[in-house]
């Protein structure tokens, strides 16, 4: 049987940056409702959006207090309600980000356990190593920079236990041998998908289960461990059984997908999570993580369709997300940038499987700089200022009009300052352009929908000279990422990404053709 999200089109909404509809400069659910009938002019058929549960927003929602109730500064449960009704009434999906591996220091669960010592069995507490405790417990690193432990303070004030975060102080990890975990896990996926929650994208899914005994790191560099699945603090074999545990719930919901955020190295480990009692899908970063380079474009989609295959499962594809340097930036910025991005949207949107767009990513946007004052993303504080985080990525939708806040929000004071240049970046500037980016994504998401040609899940590959060719049934999707323009093979051109001479296909340039 194939399922709704084999050949889906979604959508990441970062819900902070698509649209403020209370002007506190900050984008809410009922912003993300308003612009529903652009993105049924998209074309997507789904939604994934970033956490609204609950949250101090020490790292904006991944840090969840509350796993079953809305932040109020995204709205509440009747603006969830209201974003689902209108959502389904237009064919689209929507599916909200699941944060299981920590929870908020601000969660009740842990202001219990700091407060009482004989509470701290839902984390991972331990003494601290040599005299005094004074050291970690062991040389496990935050993924934010910095020891991932830090020592609370007992209730009468002496120095106390440490404490386990993988990833901000504020993001305490849970401890998945804790039968409460499960049931309160089990509560939450329940509570979301009886009110018509089509699924969930799983933060993290190669974390929540730690090694009993936490040995130390062999490696703490974490530019090293990039590449690497030799890193205690992942990937452990009793993650699996929390992932079966998922998949029985959300069986009972027979059209739920869940999507894994799955960073790990090796095929036979990567297709473990997808198993076909584990999740339905799994984020694979190869794309993310490629040059602009027809060998390495190659590599990375070959790798990621072996690792599905390995468990029979469908491939996911992304160029970015709320957590990586924007693609137009990544390959080199400016108009060679941008015309590298589109190039490399239609490869992503030629190849079988789920795709995952993010927003803004439609319009081309790029990374922006900000200023030093401005910066939020905790990743810039952890690593004493030496790596300026994720922000960047994170910046407002531009809208309307000349100036900012570019239609966002009512307010000027937006979350994070949107640059004035992005005036030509606009929704509203570029449907009046038909060589926008933004119309150039309608039709790629058009055609992939509605021409036979995209039913054939069959596929090749093959790359050289600077030339990548995706054969996909009758399809044929040729990437020019060498220096010259190569000849244009014979066949009707369905899309190209940019401007077609001569009969030739421009460097930084894709074309479909059939
Ligand atoms: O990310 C997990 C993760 O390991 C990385 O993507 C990480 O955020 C990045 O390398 C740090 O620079 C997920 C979410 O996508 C991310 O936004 C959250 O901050 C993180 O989990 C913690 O919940």
């Amino acid at each position: 049987m194939r399922r709704w999200w084999a050949d889906a089109v979604f959508y990441q909404v970062y819900p902070r940056s698509f649209a403020d509809s209370n002007g506190d400069g900050v984008g809410d659910l009922a912003g993300v409702t308003a612009g529903l009938d652009y993105l049924v002019a998209l074309g997507v058929d789904a939604l994934w959006l970033n956490p609204v549960m609950v949250s101090p927003m020490a790292d904006h929602g991944y840090d969840v207090a509350d796993p079953r109730d809305v932040d109020p500064l995204f709205g509440d449960l009747d603006a969830l309600d209201e974003l689902l009704d209108a959502a389904h009434a237009r064919g689209i999906r929507v599916t909200m980000d699941l944060v299981p591996n920590h929870t908020s220091s601000a969660h009740p669960w842990f202001v219990e356990a700091l407060a009482d010592p004989h509470r701290r069995e839902r984390y991972i507490f331990r003494d601290g190593r040599g005299p005094g405790g004074a050291a970690p417990p062991n040389n496990w690193v935050s993924v934010f920079g910095g020891p991932a432990w830090t020592r609370d303070t007992e209730p009468d004030g002496s120095p106390g236990q440490w404490y386990l975060h993988l990833f901000d102080p504020a993001q305490p990890d849970l401890n998945w041998n804790h039968p409460e975990v499960f049931e309160d896990l089990e509560k939450t996926l329940r509570f979301w998908l009886d009110r018509g929650v089509d699924g969930f994208r799983i933060d993290v899914a190669h974390g929540m289960a730690k090694p009993p005994e936490l040995p130390d790191m062999a490696v703490t560099d974490t530019a090293l461990l990039r590449n690497s699945d030799d890193d205690p603090r992942f990937d452990n074999e009793s993650v699996h059984d929390i992932h079966r545990f998922i998949r029985t719930v959300l069986d009972d919901y027979p059209d739920a997908v869940a999507v894994g955020e799955v960073w790990v190295h090796g095929n036979e480990r990567f297709a473990m999570y997808l198993r076909p009692d584990e999740l339905h899908l799994g984020f694979n970063f190869r794309l993310v993580q490629a040059d602009f380079d027809a060998d390495e474009i190659h590599a990375a989609i070959d790798n990621a369709l072996a690792a599905a295959a390995l468990a029979g499962a469908t491939p996911t594809w992304t160029l970015s997300n709320h957590d990586v340097e924007r693609e137009v930036t990544r390959y080199g910025g400016g108009v060679r940038g941008l015309a590298r991005a589109r190039a490399m949207a239609l490869v992503m949107l030629a190849l079988p499987g789920a795709v995952f767009v993010y927003n803004g990513e439609e319009l081309g946007l790029p990374n922006v700089e900000l200023p030093d004052a401005v910066l939020q993303d905790p990743v810039w504080e952890r690593s004493g200022h030496t790596e300026r985080g994720r922000d960047g990525c994170r910046v407002p939708m531009p809208w309307s009009g000349d100036v900012p806040p570019f239609g966002f929000s009512s307010t000027a004071d937006t979350w994070l300052p949107m640059p004035a240049e992005w005036a030509s970046l606009t929704v509203q500037r570029q449907l009046t352009d038909p060589a926008s980016t933004l119309n150039f994504y309608r039709r790629a998401i058009q055609l992939r929908a509605g021409r036979t040609e995209f039913d054939d899940v069959g596929i090749d590959l093959s790359s050289a000279d600077g030339v990548l060719t995706v054969r996909r049934g009758p399809l044929r999707c040729l990437l020019n990422a060498g220096a010259d323009p190569v000849p244009l093979p014979p066949g009707q051109v369905l899309l190209s990404s940019g401007e077609l001479a001569d009969g030739t296909l421009p460097p930084d340039t894709a074309v479909w053709l059939v």
